[in-house]
This record gives structure tokens, C-alpha cells and sequence, in this order.
């Protein structure tokens, strides 16, 4: 190993950037070691050996303008940036998601291809983040460099949407190094090289095996309503009149685990609706689905599914919730109702050109996995395979993934819908699949749910083998 990697792994343990015992993460996990290299800044040598380190690796990188993460990498990258006569942009770590402030500080021009620095790289995430943000200004990333690699895959992850990751230090650099100064033991080090060497995320388990660890008793419910009936398939009910709804529900009944509607669609919505609907659940045992993505304050959305003329609390068990209010939407929804009620957030679209972040995924989902008594699962779509698992991974696995923007035979629909075939939604993780016009605008609807049901069941028996 070259001296100067030495030299930094040394120094950084002196300096208490590296430390070794046990420790609490924030998911809770106790890790055999832990790396803060905040204070780095203060230890003008050890900078000037990482800045050298950085340099060598950018030799054959091409780029216009770096940036460093803020905080830890910025001061890093400022100073290759001047060493390098390289331009300097920055994003703005407080307006990260939304907002029109502008996101980018520096100049640079649309097309210019940047390189991302940053400290430490552990699953990837907030590397999606930051080049999502680099992108979206209209530059270009390719390579991303980290000073510590302390990942399972990350490059694997960072593969994934084509970026490059190189890293200056592995944990079996900082194994090597301080284990020959006697700074490290062999005990300590085999924990965490085993620590390290697990994946961050546990590979999704056996359908049965979580339900099992399922707590949110209308997550059971849906749960067990798919082993049940043997389908994984949701009827995406989009008709706008009540015969043609009832005919096909009846013809498609027997293959559906759940039918989702959009009851305002309907023309000739009358009182007899709720009645022939909740019976026909009965007869064929699936579920009621309302998508009404509710969107407003608490206050304004208790009274859209409580009241109107549709009343949806009565007889909708599940709904969708797009959370750009913000949490306070679950109390207003669920926190006062006669029946038990449960969610699916949208967490990402299968809309071309949806205004959904990364970041805002991310944020959809913290506030999903402290809510489950209330939030059965999401609603989430992906560019590709590996790009659905990677949403998944993320998702808790007692709370389930449903994918619309699936359909057999068609890519889009040419007003922005995309979609998926069956095999790659559910090959991703997604636990079920929402199907509205690869089967409701087919000569024979009832035909073509069993299509679909096979197709998705067929799938969901090989993820569970
Ligand atoms: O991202 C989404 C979220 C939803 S809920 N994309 C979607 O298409 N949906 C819904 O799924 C959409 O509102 C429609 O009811 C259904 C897809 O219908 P299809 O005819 O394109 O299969």
C-alpha cells in the first residue's frame, strides 16, 4: 500500500476520526467501529495528504467542474478544485428536495459533467441524492471518489444508474495498517470485517416468513388475502359508468385480490353502488381499494374521505396519500375513524416526467415506517430491475410495494403513463401489481385477468420458492 494511504489511516485513528469498539447506529444496529471524519478540517496535514490521495485518483478522470458533499467533502473539494484550477460548484445541502431557490451555487453550463467527492460511502443513498440534484441543474455525473469506502456494494449501487465509483480507502486498508501497528486487534478486526461484509439490507424473505412478522392487522389482512386467493393481482377498475364496472368486476372477480377505483370517474354514481360493490367483494373475496390520492392539510382530507357524496371511509378499507402536506395527513385521515383504515403512499409514479425526488422517496418513506398502523405499503414503479430492487430494499418488509404502470403488451399509453411487464415488477419486489387497461380494454376482461393473475402469480412463486 502506498505510504501515503499509510500515513492517512494512521492519522485518522489518531485523531479519533476512526474508532473501534461498539457502537449505536441510527437504524440501531451495533457497529464494531465508527468513522467521523467532520473534524478533519482542523488538521491542515492531514488534508494536504488527502488532497493529494483525491488528485491521484482524478488523474484520468474527465470532468468541468467537481463538487464536494457538504459539509465533510466540501472543504476537500475547494481545495482540489484550486490545486486542479478545476471549477467549483456546491449544492445547497438546505434546499435539497424542492423549493425554487436555486440549488446549485457556482457557474457551470448545462452539459458540463461533474465530478462528486465525497467523505464516506456505506449503502450509496446519498449519492442517488446528490447527483439527482447535480442533475436536475442539467449537469452531467459520471464519477463519483470517496475517501473511505465502508460499504458492502456501493459500487455495485452507484453501477446500477451507470456511475463510477473509486475509493481511496477500503476497510481492509484500515485493517491492514493499524492491525501491523498493534492499534487494532485480530478479534476486533474480524467483527468488523464480517460487519462490513453483511449486506446492509436484509434480501427480501419469504412472503409467508414476513407475514408472519407482520404486526398492522390491515396489513395482515391484505397479506393473507393474497395467499389466499392465490393472486397478487389489483384490477384497476378505471370505467365511468356502474354496468360496465359491474360487469367487469364480476367477469374478473374470481382472479383479483383487491379492485381499485376511482370512484369519481363514474357518471351514474348512485346510493346503490356501495351495496353491490361491498356484496360483490363478498361473493368473489377481494378487497375495496379507493385511489384517491389525497393530497391536502389533515383537516381538509378528514372531510373528503369521511363525508361528500362518496363518504369513502365507509366502504374503501384501503387509499392512496401523496404526502407532499406532510405527516399530519395520516392523522387526519386515520385518526378518527369508526372502522379501521390504512394507506398506500406514493412513493414514487410511473408518470413520465414526475416531479418526484429521490430525496422526497426517501422522506415518504421515513415517515411510512413510523407509521405501519396506519400505512399497509406504497405505491412506487422504477426505471429498470435493478433500479425497482433498490427501491424495495429500502422498503420496510412488513409493509408492502404495489406497482401500477404494468401491462403485457404495451410500453406507454402516449400521455405520459409507463409501464412494466409483470415479470420485471414483480421480479423487483413489488408485491403486487396494478393492472386498469391491459385488462379492462380487452374484448374479454375476465380472460385476461387470468392472464394476468398467472403471469403475476407465476412470478410471485418463483420470488418464494
Ligand atoms: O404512479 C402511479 C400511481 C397510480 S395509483 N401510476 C398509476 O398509473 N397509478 C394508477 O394506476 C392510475 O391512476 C390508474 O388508475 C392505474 C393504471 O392504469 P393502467 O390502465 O395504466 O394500467
Amino acid at each position: 500500500m502506498e505510504n501515503r494511504k499509510r500515513t492517512l489511516i494512521l492519522d485518522l485513528h489518531r485523531i479519533g476520526a476512526l474508532k473501534f469498539g461498539e457502537f449505536k447506529l441510527k437504524s440501531g444496529a451495533t457497529s464494531p467501529f465508527y468513522i467521523d471524519l467532520r473534524s478533519i478540517i482542523s488538521y491542515p496535514e492531514i488534508i494536504k495528504n488527502i488532497v493529494q490521495l483525491l488528485k491521484d485518483v482524478l488523474a484520468d478522470k474527465q470532468f468541468d467542474v467537481l463538487t464536494g458533499i457538504p459539509y465533510t467533502a466540501l472543504p476537500l473539494a475547494a481545495q482540489v478544485s484550486v490545486e486542479l484550477g478545476t471549477p467549483l460548484v456546491y449544492q445547497r445541502k438546505e434546499v435539497k428536495a424542492y423549493g425554487t431557490g436555486k440549488l446549485i451555487e457556482g457557474h457551470f453550463e448545462a452539459g458540463q459533467t461533474c465530478l462528486i467527492i465525497d467523505d464516506l460511502i456505506t449503502t450509496g443513498e446519498s449519492k442517488f441524492e446528490a447527483a439527482e440534484g447535480m442533475e436536475e441543474a442539467g449537469l452531467k455525473v459520471k464519477d463519483f471518489i470517496c475517501l473511505i469506502d465502508r460499504s458492502y456494494n456501493g459500487a455495485e449501487m452507484l453501477a446500477t444508474k451507470g456511475y463510477k465509483l473509486s475509493s481511496i480507502i477500503t476497510v481492509e486498508d484500515m485493517i491492514e495498517v493499524l492491525g501491523a501497528e498493534n492499534l487494532l486487534d485480530a478479534k476486533l478486526a474480524q467483527k468488523v470485517r464480517e460487519f462490513v461484509n453483511q449486506p446492509v439490507e436484509k434480501p427480501l424473505l419469504k412472503f409467508a416468513d414476513r407475514l408472519a412478522a407482520t404486526e398492522a392487522p390491515l396489513t395482515q389482512k391484505l397479506m393473507e388475502t393474497i395467499l389466499r386467493k392465490k393472486s397478487n393481482l389489483v384490477l384497476s377498475l378505471d370505467v365511468e359508468d356502474v354496468a360496465t364496472f359491474f360487469d367487469i368486476l364480476e367477469a374478473t372477480g374470481p382472479e383479483i385480490f383487491m379492485v381499485k377505483t376511482h370512484v369519481d370517474i363514474l357518471k351514474d354514481y348512485n346510493g346503490s353502488f356501495v351495496p353491490r360493490l361491498k356484496a360483490l367483494a363478498a361473493k368473489h373475496d377481494f378487497i375495496i381499494f379507493e385511489d384517491r390520492k389525497f393530497a391536502d392539510i389533515g383537516s381538509t382530507v378528514r372531510k373528503q374521505f369521511k363525508s361528500g357524496v362518496y363518504k369513502i371511509a365507509d366502504w374503501a378499507e384501503y387509499v392512496t396519500v401523496h404526502m407532499i402536506a406532510g405527516e399530519a395527513i395520516l392523522d387526519g385521515l386515520f385518526g378518527d375513524l369508526e372502522a379501521p383504515r390504512s394507506g398506500f403512499l406514493l412513493a414514487r409514479m410511473s408518470a413520465k416526467g414526475n416531479l418526484i425526488s429521490e430525496t422526497y422517496t426517501r422522506q415518504v418513506l421515513e415517515v411510512g415506517k413510523r407509521r405501519k398502523e396506519c400505512v399497509s405499503g406504497y405505491i412506487g414503479h422504477g426505471a429498470n430491475l435493478e433500479d425497482i430492487k433498490r427501491f424495495r430494499n429500502k422498503i420496510p418488509q412488513d409493509q408492502l410495494l404495489l406497482m401500477p404502470g404494468v401491462n403485457l403488451d404495451s410500453k406507454g399509453d402516449g400521455l405520459g403513463q409507463q409501464y412494466l411487464t409483470v415479470e420485471m415488477a414483480v421480479a423487483g419486489g413489488a408485491d403486487a401489481i396494478i393492472v386498469g387497461r391491459g385488462i379492462i380494454a380487452s374484448k374479454d376482461p375476465g380472460a385476461e385477468a387470468k392472464r394476468y393473475r398467472d403471469a403475476g402469480w407465476n412470478a410471485f412463486l418463483s420470488m418464494n420458492k
